[in-house]
C-alpha cells in the first residue's frame, strides 16, 4: 500500500464508528503539533545581535517595513525611484511602505504575512491605517524585557549572531569588556577577507596584521593569526561564508588560495566547522542597495569535493537555488562531515519549506537542520519560527503517517526526540556543545 494519504487509512472500525487508524492519526496530529511548537530552537544563522552591541540590535515597527525584502516588494508596486527612496528619513520609508504594501495591497507575500504575523502577536492591529499605533507601542518597550518577550514568544533559546572581524561597531564591542549575554553565540563571517581581499588588506592591517593584496606566504601566515586571534576572542560556533553561484572548489583565485591555505586548515586545527552558503548574485540591482541581491544555481559537485578532500573538517551548507537542494540531500548522504541546514532566503517561502523538509526527510532522516530564521529584525523570529514550525509539523506528521502504514507507530518520546534533534541537538553536537 504505497502513497498512502491520511484519508487511506485500513478501516477498523470501533465502537464510536470511528476507523481507529483515523483516530490514530488524529492523536498523531496533535502529539506532533504540541511538541514542534513548545520544542526551544537554537537558531543558527541570524543578523540578529545580543544586548551588548547596542545599536546594532534592531526592533520595532520601523526596521520591520524596512526589511529589504519588503524594500524589494515595495518597488514593485511604487512609481518611486530608488535614488529618491534612499533619501528619505526611515519613518518616511516605512510609511510609504505600509501604505503600498499593507494598505493598498493586500500583503499575500511571506514577508509582508510575516509583517502582518509579528503585529498580531502583539496585539496590534493589522489593517491600521498609518503606523500610529505600532510606533507608540514599540516605543513604550523597554529593549531588554522586550527581547525576553520575544524569545518566550518564539521560543527561542539561543541564537547565533553573524560576526564579521572588520566591522568597527563590532569590534569595539569585542574589544570592550562587557560580558556578551551567553545565549547569543558568535559566528565568524569571512565575507570581507574571501570575497573583497582589496578592501580587507587595509582593514587587517589597521589591525596590525601585516598581509598584502598579493597573497604571498606572509599573507597567508598573517591571515591564519588574524583568525586565530579572532577565534579565541568571539570563540565562535563556527566560521561562515556566503559565496557566489559560480564558486569552485579548488578555484584558481585569491579566494581559493585563501580557503585552501588560511581557512581550512585554521578549521582543522581548531576543529570548527566551516559554513557554506552557497548561490548569492550580490547587486543584480545595484540601485536597490541590499535588497538588489539576486540568486544563479550553483554546481552542487563543490561540495562534494571539498567534503572528500577535507574528510576531518565539518561542513554546513545551505545552497540559495531551489533546484541545488536535491543534490544537496544525496551529496550529504555520502558525505558524513556534511550537514545541510536551512532554507535560506528566497527559499524561506512556504511552498519551497514545504517542499525541501519533505525530502530531506525522504533523504535524510532526521539527520539535517531543517532551518534557521535568518532573522535581520529581533521580531522577526515570531513570524518566521511560526511560519516554519507550522510547515516542519505538515511535513513530520505526513512521514510518521506514511511510518504508520508501513507498520510502525511512533510514540511521543520518539517525536519529542526527533523535535529535539531538529531545532537543537543537530546543531549542538555538530559544533561540539552540551
Ligand atoms: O549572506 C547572508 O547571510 C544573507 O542571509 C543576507 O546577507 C541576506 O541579505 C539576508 O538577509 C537573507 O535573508
Ligand atoms: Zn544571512
Amino acid at each position: 500500500m504505497n502513497n498512502l494519504t491520511t484519508q487511506q487509512f485500513e478501516p477498523m472500525i470501533s465502537a464510536d464508528g470511528r476507523d481507529g487508524n483515523a483516530r490514530k492519526a488524529e492523536q498523531l496530529r496533535q502529539q506532533v503539533n504540541e511538541t514542534i511548537a513548545n520544542t526551544p530552537v537554537f537558531d543558527l544563522h541570524t543578523h540578529l545581535f545580543a544586548p551588548e552591541f547596542g545599536a546594532l540590535n534592531l526592533y520595532g515597527i520601523d526596521e520591520l517595513l524596512n526589511y529589504h525584502y519588503l524594500i524589494a516588494e515595495f518597488f514593485r508596486y511604487s512609481d518611486l525611484t530608488p535614488e529618491d527612496f534612499w533619501k528619505l528619513e526611515k519613518t518616511r520609508q516605512s510609511d510609504l511602505i505600509w501604505q503600498t504594501l499593507f494598505v493598498e495591497n493586500t500583503p499575500l507575500s511571506e514577508a509582508t504575512r510575516g509583517v502582518v504575523s509579528v503585529l498580531n502577536s502583539l496585539g496590534l492591529d493589522t489593517r491600521a491605517a498609518n503606523l500610529r499605533e505600532a510606533r507608540e507601542f514599540f516605543s513604550a518597550q523597554k529593549p531588554a524585557d522586550y527581547i525576553e518577550k520575544v524569545l518566550k514568544m518564539s521560543r527561542v533559546s539561543d541564537i547565533v549572531m553573524t560576526n564579521d572581524p572588520l566591522d568597527e561597531d563590532e569590534i569595539a564591542v569585542w574589544n570592550g569588556d562587557e560580558k556578551i549575554d551567553s545565549r547569543f553565540h558568535a559566528a565568524l563571517r569571512l565575507d570581507r577577507l574571501l570575497n573583497g581581499w582589496a578592501e580587507a588588506v587595509p582593514l587587517m592591517q589597521k589591525q596590525n596584521y601585516r598581509v598584502s593584496k598579493n597573497i604571498d606566504a606572509g599573507t597567508i601566515t598573517e591571515t591564519r593569526r588574524f583568525l586565530d586571534d579572532w577565534i579565541a576572542k568571539m570563540k565562535p560556533l563556527y566560521l561562515g561564508v556566503s559565496l557566489p553561484d559560480d564558486f569552485l572548489y579548488p578555484e584558481d583565485s585569491g579566494r581559493g588560495k585563501l580557503i585552501k591555505e588560511a581557512v581550512l586548515p585554521v578549521c582543522r586545527e581548531h576543529g570548527i566547522s566551516l559554513s557554506l552558503m552557497i548561490g548569492v548574485r550580490r547587486r543584480i540591482n545595484p540601485a536597490l542597495k541590499l535588497a538588489g541581491d539576486g540568486l544563479g544555481r550553483a554546481n552542487v559537485s563543490v561540495v562534494s569535493r571539498i567534503c572528500q578532500e577535507n574528510p576531518d573538517v565539518k561542513f554546513l551548507v545551505t545552497f540559495l537555488s531551489r533546484e541545488n537542494q536535491h543534490e544537496l540531500c544525496v551529496v550529504a548522504r555520502k558525505f558524513s562531515n556534511l550537514m545541510p541546514f536551512g532554507c535560506w532566503w528566497f527559499l524561506n517561502n512556504s511552498s519551497i519549506i514545504t517542499e525541501i523538509t519533505r525530502e530531506r526527510f525522504e533523504l535524510l532522516g532526521t539527520s539535517f537542520i531543517p532551518q534557521h530564521s535568518d532573522a535581520r529584525v529581533f521580531d522577526q523570529l515570531v513570524y518566521k519560527w511560526s511560519h516554519s514550525r507550522r510547515l516542519i509539523a505538515d511535513a513530520l506528521f505526513d512521514s510518521y503517517v506514511n511510518l504508520l502504514h508501513d507498520g510502525r507507530h511512533v510514540t511521543r518520546q520518539e517525536i519529542e526526540r526527533d523535535a529535539e534533534r531538529l531545532f537543537s541537538e543537530n546543531f549542538r553536537n555538530w559544533v561540539g556543545l552540551k
